[in-house]
């Protein structure tokens, strides 16, 4: 197939799955086109089979606000003609999936199919602001064909803008020999010189986040038992962060490494990963932890159940619930079967359920569905 991919070049968690599903399609034989602002960070080198093409988007003075949306669909134009793709395959509604319906309805051709998938915030957040609501219950509506990468997610979606079309849930997945124990070294010393036990979040530091969580659970774990803390990213909150950690008196033990391209190396150094989100449709990074064998300590909140198994593979507790989440760290860090058992079934789980061997293939398989309704 030929395949346009729609998505956001950022470190967000949908740019990584559209980048990675981009990856593992062309190296089943399909040729993709990214159309993005900007290369995703993980296509930065050559892939056989995969062509970035970026939108350029015009300024002039009576533009307060650029049309990216337009010229996006414009550029959707130009490489489905080009390059004569079969389907255009949106991450993130907003505004991905509007541009797509356009450039289909210039193009003027029933064979050009859709696909949008909807990955969390546009839907939970920025789908259910009223200046976007109209516009993505439409768009929703009118693509050939919709996933979501939770149950949660197909189900508030359908709830919040009255759907009654189908919407396939197709997991987030991980490449699980990538994200492995076994082909990442990290050498721990360079962290924790005297053997403390290292805790890890990583994410784009938005108040959805709740990163001032994560330092606050350190705080009180480092009261007990000696820790680092790996802060992984970059976003509007760090300078929150950074402020709390010194009026903790945390700085000597909570380092903050910016953005990274592959977190992989550093997972295999964390001994427990947190993910105390306010919402999250699913929680990628959370299922990342658990493929390097990493248990995961987090919230109850939207899909993450989904990934991470209560008691199990990791521990979720009530949003905010900050002494609770301390305490069960305490517990898994404090108890060597308790913690190996956790340990090995966070990477069975990510290899029984979420492994891209077995993700990427239901979306081909969607794809080709929805071609084969022609
Ligand atoms: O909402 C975001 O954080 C951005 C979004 C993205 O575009 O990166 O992340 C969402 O998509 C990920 C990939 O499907 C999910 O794993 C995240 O849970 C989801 N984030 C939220 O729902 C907060």
């Amino acid at each position: 197939m030929n395949i346009g991919i729609v998505c956001y070049p950022t470190h967000g968690g949908s740019g990584v799955i559209a980048s990675e599903l981009a990856l593992g399609l062309s190296q089943r034989g399909h040729e993709i086109h990214i159309i993005s602002y900007a290369t995703p960070f993980r296509l930065a080198s050559f892939h056989q089979n995969v062509f970035i093409h970026e939108v350029e988007v015009s300024s002039y003075p009576l533009f307060k606000y650029p049309p990216y949306a337009l010229s996006l669909a414009t550029k959707l134009v130009e490489v489905s003609k080009q390059y004569g793709l079969d389907l255009i395959h949106s991450h993130y509604a907003v505004p991905h999936a509007a541009s797509a319906y356009l450039a289909k309805q210039m193009i003027g051709s029933e064979k050009l199919k859709t696909v949008t998938t909807l990955h969390g915030t546009d839907i939970t957040l920025v789908g259910l602001d009223k200046s976007f609501y109209q516009m993505i219950k439409f768009n929703i509506e009118e693509s050939d064909g919709v996933t979501a990468v939770s149950q949660y997610l197909q189900k508030r979606t359908q709830e919040e803008f009255a759907i009654q079309r189908e919407i396939r849930v197709i997991h987030n997945f991980v490449d699980t020999e990538r994200y492995s124990r076994s082909a990442n070294n990290c050498t721990k010393d360079h962290f924790a010189p005297n053997g403390e036990k290292i805790l890890m979040h990583a994410s784009n530091f938005r108040p959805v986040k709740r990163v001032t969580d994560v330092v606050r659970i350190f705080a009180k774990i480092r009261e007990q038992i000696p820790v680092k803390l790996l802060l992984v990213g970059e976003g509007p909150e760090r300078l929150f962060v950074q402020q709390l950690v010194k009026e903790l008196k945390l700085s000597e033990d909570v380092l903050f490494l910016g953005e990274q391209e592959y977190i992989a190396q550093l997972m295999n150094c964390a001994d427990l990963f947190f993910l105390p989100s306010e919402q999250e449709s699913f929680g990628l990074v959370a299922l990342e932890a658990q493929s390097c064998g990493v248990p995961v300590i987090g919230a109850t909140t939207g899909g993450l159940p989904e990934v991470v198994e209560n008691g199990k593979t990791g521990f979720l507790l009530p949003v905010g619930d900050i002494a609770g989440m301390a305490q069960r760290s305490l517990e898994l860090l404090s108890k060597d079967d308790l913690y190996e058992s956790f340990q090995k079934e966070a990477r069975k789980r990510a290899l029984d359920y979420f492994d891209s061997k077995s993700i990427i293939p239901q979306y081909e398989a969607f794809y080709e569905e929805i071609l084969n309704k022609r």
